[in-house]
């Protein structure tokens, strides 16, 4: 079971993509539980304002510290403390490690930046920043997302026997392999025959070479982290 608070002057974009599919199944299930908190309902004055110009000028707003820390405050006194994370551009770039790393804790905040940035002492009240990418986002709702889906489908009894966690590329280090399923040919292009052959070992041999060669062409640096006898394996002849 994990929990997830997010913080989020945008909490309608979440409901949509948390109802669909596995992750609405888990939720369903009481495997992971999504709590939203608007930090623009603890927004103080006549205008309600979350955000404010940026001292020492300059385009663009900054995200006040004061509805953010109430917003984070209210929603751990009423469930608790959490690992708190700040979605944002300067923080760690997103990987398969992080997000292992991040599933040990039972209870997750996320925070989600919007506007030019957050006042940086908002900053210091999170224990760590996570980055989706090195691309430019309206805010990190995605982020939030990305995260609790990437987290969720590795919780016993999410995926079923459907997909499965561990075998996927990214824990190993490397690329997928190659899937296919029917028809045996599709506009000329066929089926590899080792697929059809029923050779379990032969099957899982071809995979492993077909992955190992994919990283090396499509991602040098996952290659260059592999050890040298994995490596080897790329130019293994078939039996
Ligand atoms: C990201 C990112 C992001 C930065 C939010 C500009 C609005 C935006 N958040 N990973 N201001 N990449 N945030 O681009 O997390």
């Amino acid at each position: 079971m994990t929990q997830f608070e997010v913080i989020t002057i945008f909490p309608e974009m979440f409901p949509s993509l948390l109802g669909a599919s596995l992750l609405g199944k888990a939720i369903e299930k009481r495997l992971v539980e999504v709590h939203l908190t608007d930090p623009r309902d603890f927004a103080l004055g006549r205008h309600r304002s979350v955000d404010d110009a940026p001292y020492g000028g300059g385009s663009g707003m900054v995200m006040r510290p004061e509805p953010l820390a109430a917003a984070i405050e209210q929603a751990e006194a009423l469930r608790g403390s959490a690992h708190r994370v700040l979605l944002c551009p300067t923080g760690r770039p997103l990987r398969q490690g992080e997000v292992v790393r991040l599933s040990a804790h039972p209870r997750l905040l996320l925070v989600c930046g919007r506007y030019e940035g957050i006042d940086e002492r908002v900053h210091a009240l999170c224990h760590e920043e996570i980055s989706l990418g090195d691309y430019v986002l309206t805010g990190g709702e995605l982020g939030a997302l990305v995260l609790i889906d990437a987290i969720a489908r590795r919780l016993p009894g999410v995926l079923g026997n459907a997909e499965s966690p561990l075998e996927e590329s990214f824990e190993a280090g490397l690329l997928e392999y190659p899937h296919y399923t029917r028809p045996p040919e599709f506009r000329g292009q066929s089926v590899p025959e080792v697929l059809l052959s029923g050779d379990h070992e032969r099957i899982r041999r071809w995979r492993l070479r077909q992955a190992l060669r994919r990283t090396r062409e499509r991602r040098p640096d996952l290659w260059a982290r592999l050890p040298p006898e994995r490596q080897q394996l790329a130019d293994e002849e078939e039996r």
